[in-house]
């Protein structure tokens, strides 16, 4: 502090008495700065005050330096008083007295102190300080939020916050200068007002501090709030935290016991690891929510391994090109049209109404699908109209007598709308999947063992539409490809083979054949003579002369006991080869019982009934038993058919007859040998009185009986055309018609009577009616004379009337010339003579003229007669022309025709066959030469006729030209 200086007594005067007075203050320089001068304030608080009297004035004295001058001047101070006041750093403005009376500041600002020169407790914050005109710098209070009353100053924390004041002995365990945070290894609790104590697990814990939650941070694989427990997929807590699970990914959930470290298997699946199928699975598989597929093998295993040389195989339908098969049922069964679309390239339904309609799959989704077990069946679809109605049959699987169905959203699967949506089903029957009714594994496998239907739902509500595409079915097949694990290969018990052991091993049979592969295999029962058996029949594969299922009986041929079970059980019977034998209970005696066909006896040496020969040749050659041949004419439920030894037949039925039956018995005819009964032998029934010594017998074949001369008719029954009187005995007689008076020249075959043209009579009807004239080929006409020109009815041969005298003209119906018809008297009157002068001129010109005309109409007739007449003889001529043919030709045949002798003399029905031809071909030439016959005899007939008229046209012509002569003559 620089001193404050003062010059008052420095002068030479006062040389007494002068007054002098300082401030410690007053005056300085600096006194403005007093606040901010810790040095000044304390040269305030002066506690010494120190004189020094410096310069003595001895009014020049001094330059003589005499010490006795020198010595008479000298400083003297007298009245010597001090002021001062409180010093209470400004924070108080005065001074009480204490307990001990003395002075002390009212502090202010929360300052204690005699001179307030300390904070109060707690008001600590920042440090104290003196209080200044422009600051009351008065002490601060700690923070200690409430969880504190005490604090002290902390110069450190006041340097880095600000803030000095540090709490002690903070409550709630809380802790930091303000009490604002947890105690270590504390957290604050929910409300924030306090902290609790983390309480980490120390070995699961990396510290013992938690977090603001209280969660504690955990060593690896721990977890919980208090690392006391091991995570998911960890187990066994120690200092080093929790061991991660070591499980088989494929079989489990990557999860285990917390405390064991034993994994968490999927359902098949087993081990501590889960790394192998339980007993009856196989194929541990990451994709399979199961783990393991359940062992098939036709439920004869349980043990069972993926096998080798399997590849996924998908069968799909992308209806590309065609609907590919796909039909459309109802759900009665009735089928409904699937429509194709060549556009979208899938299949659609469309309903009427309500009732649902499925998609059925074609063949090649169906049949043995075992391989897609557990696989996936997908499709896609969409509807017209989301206006659906799903049921629990929606997707339908039916085979081996079971049917399971899903709806459509079941496993996870969407609502169908109107975009395609692909629709996956797992063909597998854990509950996961839905497939209603619930099946076993073995029965799910058999199903698709057997699949035959899949039916997938195609509409869902009314008048609308469902559209399928891209439906596909995952299996397996042989070969090369992505591998298929899940199929199986199955390690059989005794007496099972094959990959799925679905047959019987050698020695091995089905217990229960109807099960099919699904039957047990039993061993098979032999008898002891076989060691092996079909594994599908069970039929034993006999030894020893043995036969039947189980060897269990003596094989045709041989009898015994084979259940006895020796090589000897069985002896070959004493019968001819190929019967069978039997041994009578009571008598012992060996039987042959399947004698071979036609054989009987106890040994077989008789023929059977309707058989015939001597198979022992017990009396001569051996001749086995052969069926008796009686061309089918025997009655076959009759006996004694045939005689046994030489076969003749000895009942023959239908009429026929002969050593086989083989011909009509007497007195029928036909064909023996014809298939039906009805067309075989007719009775001959030939008339008495036209056959030939009335015999009853007729030919074998034709049946004709030998008829009498002139007879005709098979039977004989009728007369030859033209011919009469059968009933006589003797043969027909020649009816003798007149050939111009009858229609036909036949007779009434009773009578003999002539058919005559109309106006004709006579039993030869050889001549007119009476009344009737003009015999002719077209019979006699009327000669309607007038009753009362004519003297008679009866005409002349030339149709003239004879007419009364008067009377003229054909019938007599005119008055003569020059006569005149009165009606009062009767008749034609004469007329005066000069009339019949004229008459009788004229009468023999008009005879002549009327002669003429007659000879040309006969000329005229005479040519054409002739012209017919050569007509049929060029006819006959080209008759006997064709029979000379015939007969060439016969003659032809009959050369081609070989005989053969026969070759067995037990051999008829050859022989029997020649003469049956033979005697056709007689017939056949029989019926063609009398046909021949009587062409000729027409052709004679004509000629006959022809010549006949011919001659009497001559004499007619003859007889006109000696009328001719004669008229000339005249
Ligand atoms: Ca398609």
């Amino acid at each position: 502090m620089q001193s404050n200086c003062t010059s008052l007594c420095l002068d030479i005067s006062p040389l007494t008495g002068g007054n002098v007075a300082f401030s410690t203050l007053e005056g300085r320089p600096s006194a403005y700065n007093f606040d901010n001068s810790p040095v000044l304030q304390d040269w305030v608080t002066a506690t010494d005050i120190r004189v020094t009297l410096s310069r003595l004035n001895t009014f020049g004295d001094e330059v003589f330096n005499d010490p006795k001058v020198l010595k008479s001047y000298y400083y003297a101070i007298s009245d010597f008083a001090v002021g001062g006041r409180c010093k209470c750093n400004g924070h108080a403005s005065e001074c009480v007295k204490n307990e001990y009376s003395k002075l002390v500041c009212n502090c202010k600002h929360n300052t204690e102190g005699d001179d307030c020169s300390v904070c109060k407790p707690f008001y600590n914050d920042r440090p104290w300080r003196r209080a200044t005109a422009d600051n009351a710098n008065e002490c601060l209070p700690c923070n200690c939020n409430g969880k504190s009353a005490e604090c002290y100053f902390d110069q450190e924390l006041y340097r880095n916050t600000g803030h000095g004041g540090h709490c002690r002995n903070c409550a709630d365990n809380t802790d930091g200068p303000n009490c604002e945070r947890c105690l270590d290894n504390y957290y604050r609790d929910a409300s924030g007002q306090r902290c609790l104590p983390c309480s980490c697990n120390p070995v699961g814990s990396l510290s013992t501090q938690c977090d603001n939650s209280g969660r504690c941070s955990c060593k690896p694989g721990v977890m919980g709030d208090k690392c006391d427990r091991c995570q998911p997929g960890f187990h066994t807590l120690t200092q080093a935290g929790c061991r991660p699970c070591s499980c088989n990914p494929a079989g489990s959930t990557q999860e285990c016991d917390v405390n064991t470290g034993r994994c968490q298997c999927k359902d098949n699946v087993d081990g501590f690891s889960c790394d192998r199928c339980k007993l009856g699975y196989f194929n541990l598989d990451s994709q399979n929510p199961q783990g393991c597929t359940p062992c098939f093998c036709f439920l004869h295993s349980t043990v069972c391994e993926s096998a080798d040389g399997y590849s996924i195989n998908t069968i799909t339908s992308t209806f590309n090109r065609d609907d590919e098969g796909w039909k459309g049922q109802q759900r009665d069964g009735s089928s409904v049209p699937v429509h194709w679309s060549a556009s979208s390239q899938e299949i659609s339904l469309i309903s009427d109404d309500y009732f649902p309609m499925y998609f059925v799959a074609p063949a090649k989704f169906l049949g043995n699908h075992l391989l897609s077990y557990g696989q996936n069946l997908t499709l896609n679809f969409r509807v017209e109209r989301r206006d659906t109605r799903l049921s629990a049959e929606d997707v339908v699987l039916e085979g081996a007598g079971f049917r399971v169905a899903v709806p459509l959203i079941a496993q996870g699967n969407a609502y169908p709308g109107e975009q395609m949506q692909t629709f996956v089903f797992r063909l597998h029957q854990t509950t996961d999947y839905s497939w209603k009714p619930m099946l076993k594994h073995g029965e799910f496998q058999k199903l698709l063992h057997n699949l035959t239907s899949i039916k997938i739902r195609g509409t869902y509500s009314e008048r609308s539409a469902g559209y399928l595409d891209n439906a596909s079915l995952v299996t397996a097949r042989r070969g090369p490809g992505t591998p298929a694990r899940w199929v199986e290969k199955c390690n059989c018990p005794q007496g099972y083979v094959g990959q799925h052991c679905g047959q019987c091993a050698v020695g091995y049979r089905r217990s229960n054949p109807e099960l099919g592969q699904y039957s047990p295999c039993e061993p098979c029962n032999c008898n002891g003579h076989s060691d092996t058996c079909d594994s599908v029949t069970g039929m034993c594969n006999c030894q020893d002369n043995t036969a039947g299922m189980s060897c269990e009986r003596c094989k045709d041929g041989y009898y015994g006991d084979a259940t006895v079970g020796s090589s000897s059980d069985c002896k070959p019977c004493p019968c001819p080869s190929g019967a069978t034998c039997a041994i009578v209970p009571k008598t012992k005696d060996v039987v042959c019982t399947n004698c071979p066909a036609g054989t009987t006896g106890k040994r077989c040496e008789l023929c059977d009934d309707g058989f015939f020969g001597d198979p022992l040749g017990t009396s001569g050659p051996v001749r086995a038993c052969r069926a008796c041949k009686c061309s089918d004419n025997i009655d076959p439920n009759a006996v004694g058919n045939c005689d046994r030894e030489t076969g003749e037949c000895l009942k023959c039925i239908y009429n026929t007859d002969g050593f086989f039956c083989d011909r009509c018995k007497e007195g029928f005819y036909g064909n023996a040998l014809a298939a039906n009964p009805a067309d075989k032998c007719k009775p001959c029934s030939c008339s008495p009185y036209g056959t030939v010594d009335r015999q009853t017998t007729c030919m074998q074949v034709t049946g004709q009986c030998q008829c009498l001369p002139h007879v005709t008719n098979r039977d004989c029954g009728a007369c030859e055309p033209g011919f009469y009187n059968l009933q006589s005995g003797k043969g027909c007689e020649r009816c003798n018609c007149n050939p111009i008076g009858s229609t036909n020249g036949h007779c009434d075959i009773v009578s003999g009577q002539c058919e005559c043209q109309p106006g004709v009579t006579g039993q030869r009807c050889e001549h007119c009616e009476v009344n009737f004239f003009g015999f002719s080929s077209s019979g006699c006409k009327p000669c309607d004379c007038d009753p009362e020109g004519s003297r008679t009815a009866q005409c002349r041969d030339d149709g003239y009337c004879e007419c009364r005298p008067g009377f003229v003209g054909i019938r007599c119906d005119m008055c003569e010339e020059n006569y005149f018809y009165n009606r009062s008297t009767p008749g034609c009157q004469q007329c005066p003579n000069c009339y019949s002068l004229v008459r009788d001129k004229v009468r023999p010109v008009l005879l002549n003229m009327t002669l003429i005309q007659n000879i040309r109409n006969t000329v005229d007739n005479t040519g054409t007669l002739a012209d017919k007449a050569r007509n049929r003889v060029r006819e006959a001529e080209k008759l006997i022309d064709r029979a000379r043919e015939e007969l060439d030709k016969a003659k032809d045949a009959i050369s081609k025709v070989d005989i053969k002798t026969p070759t067995t003399a037990g051999d008829p029905n050859n022989m029997t066959l020649l003469a049956e031809e033979a005697r056709n071909l007689a017939e056949k030439h029989k019926m063609e030469a009398d046909q021949i016959e009587k062409t000729a005899k027409d052709a004679n007939d004509t000629s006959t006729k022809a010549y006949n008229l011919l001659k009497k046209t001559l004499d007619g012509e003859n007889k006109i030209n000696s009328d001719i002569d004669e008229l000339n003559k005249k």
